[in-house]
């Protein structure tokens, strides 16, 4: 533990490595319910997710940790200014993958070294192969998962980014950690989507973070509404948890808030082209989900603001070469502006789109313009 707080971790744990409880059954259930949404890879590796044993067949041990990324303010205070983003709390810096890799590996050879003259074998993960993190880390006693699912820790609350080495040698596992929700369900009814169907049960399809990250085509129209200005994750069901009161600022500093992520301008953000896209956000998650996804996620942001005065960045998105650019533009724009000045902007420029999917953003919102 010494040497995994020297290099930054907040906690470190261990739990023997045989499956999660229950895991199998209850992520057969929830791919079965098609809750993973368009997350194949989750259906495509279930048989080896549900068993860590199926990554490194001789592991006797998972070493978890957990690092706190503790906002330093309310992270639901950017949902208020409607022309800014909200970005969510661990997007607003480095990757937290190649944050914590690095130290990761540092600490299993550190492990290595401390086992000889034994030999060891270690795998390290940081969400980057089909491993329950949460069960796993709960068992090793970190936190429990909460009814929103993700693990919560009775020291940092939500904030906590979990990691995992794999080891063949056998470690004295730590007593698991027990579920202290209670009656509590401030999460469950915190959620502008409704994304639980039941306590400790997500509906990825229905999740801000799932809509807004993970999902490449057109946002379902019936949801974009209660997405806000949230342009990447979503954080409400985290924040609210009454057990971060005992949460503390995190202490590493590449993922500290940057100051132009705090709440960046939508406008600013729509306008970005290939390039100043990928220079804007070196380095950070945001990253990995490109211009377009990107784009499309601050264009509903901007179809929510109720602000007349961002209509022009939505017009300025209709020519697009991307579709789904050009669809949340046609959406934003309907919310807009005026019944009569979408149907004149709809009549110049519908009939010229080429792609099916956009030509029915255009159809669907002079529909809803009309009423
Ligand atoms: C897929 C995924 C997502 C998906 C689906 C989330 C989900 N809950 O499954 C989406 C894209 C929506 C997502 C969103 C987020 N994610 Co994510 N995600 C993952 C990933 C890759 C796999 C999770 C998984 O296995 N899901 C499958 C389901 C079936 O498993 P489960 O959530 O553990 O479900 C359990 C419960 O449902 C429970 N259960 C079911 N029925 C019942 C009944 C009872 C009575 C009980 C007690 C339990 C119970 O059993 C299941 C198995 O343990 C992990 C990394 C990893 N490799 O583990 C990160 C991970 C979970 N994500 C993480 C984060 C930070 C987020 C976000 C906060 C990001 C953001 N700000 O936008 C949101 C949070 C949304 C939320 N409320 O979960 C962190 C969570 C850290 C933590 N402290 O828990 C992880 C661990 C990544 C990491 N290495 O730090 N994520
Ligand atoms: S991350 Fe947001 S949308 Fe997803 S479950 Fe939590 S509150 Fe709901
Ligand atoms: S908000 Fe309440 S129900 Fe949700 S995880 Fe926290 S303690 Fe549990």
């Amino acid at each position: 533990m010494a040497k995994a707080r020297a290099l930054g971790f907040d906690v470190c744990r261990i739990a023997t490595a045989d499956s999660p409880a229950l895991a199998r059954e209850r992520l057969g259930a929830w791919l079965a319910d098609g809750a993973h949404g368009d997350m194949a890879w989750m259906a495509d590796t279930a048989e080896r997710r549900a068993d860590p044993r199926a990554l490194m067949p001789d592991a006797k041990s998972v070493v978890m940790v957990g690092m706190n990324y503790g906002p330093a303010e309310n992270p639901l205070a950017a949902l208020a200014r409607k022309d800014c983003a909200a970005i969510s709390v661990y997007a607003r810096n480095r990757d937290y993958h190649d944050v914590i890799k690095g130290k990761l590996k540092e600490l299993a050879a550190h492990l290595v070294a401390a086992a000889r003259p034994e030999r060891a074998d270690v795998k390290v993960f940081v969400d980057t192969a089909p491993l329950m993190e949460k069960p796993l880390a709960a068992r090793a006693g970190i936190g429990w998962q909460g009814k929103h699912t993700n693990l919560v820790s009775r020291s940092f609350g939500s904030w906590l980014f979990l990691g995992a080495i794999l080891t063949d040698l056998a470690l004295d596992p730590d007593p698991p950690e027990t579920d202290h929700c209670g009656s509590c369900r401030a999460c469950l009814d915190a959620c502008p989507t409704e994304a639980f169907p039941a306590p400790y049960r997500l509906d990825a399809r229905r999740c801000i973070s799932y809509l807004t990250i993970e999902l490449k085509g057109p946002i379902p129209r019936a949801l974009r509404p209660a997405i806000g200005n949230r342009i990447y994750g979503c954080d409400d069901c985290l924040a609210v948890c009454p057990w971060n009161k005992y949460a503390a600022l995190g202490r590493e500093a590449k993922l500290a808030a940057r100051d132009d992520l705090a709440a960046p301008p939508l406008e600013d953000l729509a306008s970005l082209d290939d390039a100043a896209f990928r220079t804007r956000f070196s380095g950070s998650p945001i990253r990995r989900v490109g211009r377009a996804r990107f784009v499309r996620n601050v264009l509903v942001a901007i179809g929510n603001s109720g602000q007349t005065s961002l209509a022009g960045a939505a017009l300025d998105r209709l020519g697009d070469e991307d579709p789904r650019i050009r669809g949340a533009a046609v959406w934003a724009l309907a919310r807009l502006v005026g019944r009569e000045a979408f149907a004149a902007i709809a009549a110049a420029r519908a009939g010229g789109e080429s792609d099916a999917e956009v030509a029915q953003e255009w159809r669907e919102s002079q529909r809803e313009s009309d009423r």
